[in-house]
């Protein structure tokens, strides 16, 4: 039985964070974890590290396919918070958004990590941004970091 398990620790890699600006009090902890959790959990090189502002989460995807394009980087880490609001607009920001991330994801073979929160009001991003339900950018993090390892270890 051969099993492949990865660390989370990835000194050398290239990460990319694309983070929203959109809700920015909540994007600005979101990547704080990010940022976090790459330097002292996955110990990757503050020279390593490129972080990107977008103005919303449906600029994501797009920016992220530009990035995974130059072939520079190893994992990207997407961060954003989508808040619902009185309209359908909260469907299709997010919608487009995860159905964009997981598109660039396929197509590129590189990890793209979801930390885009999908709440229901501003105390459950609130929540999930730092405080009482953790931190979905450093969550996120981990699992970009994962992805690397587990992505060099199947490619051998
Ligand atoms: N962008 C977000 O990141 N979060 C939101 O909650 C949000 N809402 O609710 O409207 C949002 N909209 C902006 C969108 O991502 C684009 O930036 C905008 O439509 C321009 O393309």
């Amino acid at each position: 039985m051969k099993v492949i398990k990865s660390m989370v620790a990835a000194p050398k890699a290239r990460i990319a964070v694309v983070v929203a600006r959109f809700n920015h009090f909540i994007s600005n902890s979101l990547l704080e974890g990010a940022i976090d959790t790459l330097e002292r959990v996955g110990q990757v090189a503050k020279e390593n590290i490129t972080v990107v502002w977008v103005p919303g989460a449906y600029e994501l995807p797009l920016t992220i396919k530009t990035l995974v394009e130059t072939q520079k980087y190893d994992a990207v880490i997407a961060l954003a918070s989508v808040i619902r609001g009185a309209t359908p607009h909260f469907e299709y920001v997010a919608g487009e958004c995860s159905a964009g991330l997981s598109n660039v994801a396929m197509t590129s073979n590189i990890p793209v990590a979801f930390g885009v929160l999908t709440t229901d009001d501003l105390e459950q991003a609130i929540e999930r941004a730092g405080t009482k339900a953790g931190n979905k950018g450093a969550d996120s993090t981990l699992a970009a970091l994962e992805m690397v390892n587990v992505i060099q270890a199947i490619k051998g």
